[in-house]
């Protein structure tokens, strides 16, 4: 798949030229390892240092397709005043965005399941009436019983449609979810 980086971005966003998917989550899970997975290359920097990435990264996939890869949210050290700057940099994003805005990931940890700003991020995609996806990370991480354990809460939520499982490091869920990005 071609990719190219287009920039971060974080107060005035690319031309809306091209349909749009994003990638949120909390800091830490997996977006940029995934959006390497997929892209098959190291084009998108995965963090040592959590909390890293503050703007919007704004890849095209395939000439067609804008991807953009989210700050993360609710890591533990980052300040009350950090978590509203980003609360507001994605609430001007959806507001923004919501009519090019085809596809949300939400990405949520295999292991850990949803946190509570993830059950608040789903109620946002409901709020701007942006259809998502759950994609769950790190599949290698998580035991059966932990898996098994995420499904059944993202279930009551989601439908069962709205699920993917990934992992970066094993390439498992590519398919599956280029599938998705593209359709
Ligand atoms: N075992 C395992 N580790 C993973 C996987 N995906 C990512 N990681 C590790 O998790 C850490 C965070 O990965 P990133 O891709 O930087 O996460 P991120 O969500 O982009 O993080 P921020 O940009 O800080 O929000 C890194 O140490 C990765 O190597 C996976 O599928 N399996
Ligand atoms: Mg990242």
């Amino acid at each position: 798949m071609k990719v190219k980086f287009l920039g971060s971005f974080y107060d005035e966003l690319p031309p809306p030229d091209y349909p749009e998917a994003v990638f949120v989550g909390r800091s830490n899970v997996g977006k940029s390892s995934l959006l390497n997975m997929l892209a098959g290359a190291r084009v998108a920097r995965v963090s040592k240092t959590p909390g890293r990435t503050r703007a919007l990264n704004y890849f095209l996939l395939n000439d067609e397709l804008y991807l953009v890869d989210a700050p993360g949210y609710g890591f533990a050290r980052v300040p009350r005043e950090e978590l509203e700057r980003w609360k507001e940099l994605m609430e001007r994003y959806f507001a923004e965005r919501k009519d090019n805005l085809k596809t949300a990931f939400l990405l949520v940890d295999a292991k850990t399941g949803p946190t509570a700003l993830d059950e608040q991020t789903m109620d946002w995609f409901e709020y701007y009436g942006i259809p998502y996806v759950v994609v769950l990370t790190k599949t290698d991480k998580a035991s059966q019983k932990e898996l098994a354990s995420t499904l059944k809460k993202l279930r009551q939520r989601v439908g069962e449609g709205a699920i993917v499982l990934t992992s970066a490091k094993e390439g498992r869920g590519r398919k599956e979810l280029l599938a998705l990005l593209f359709k």
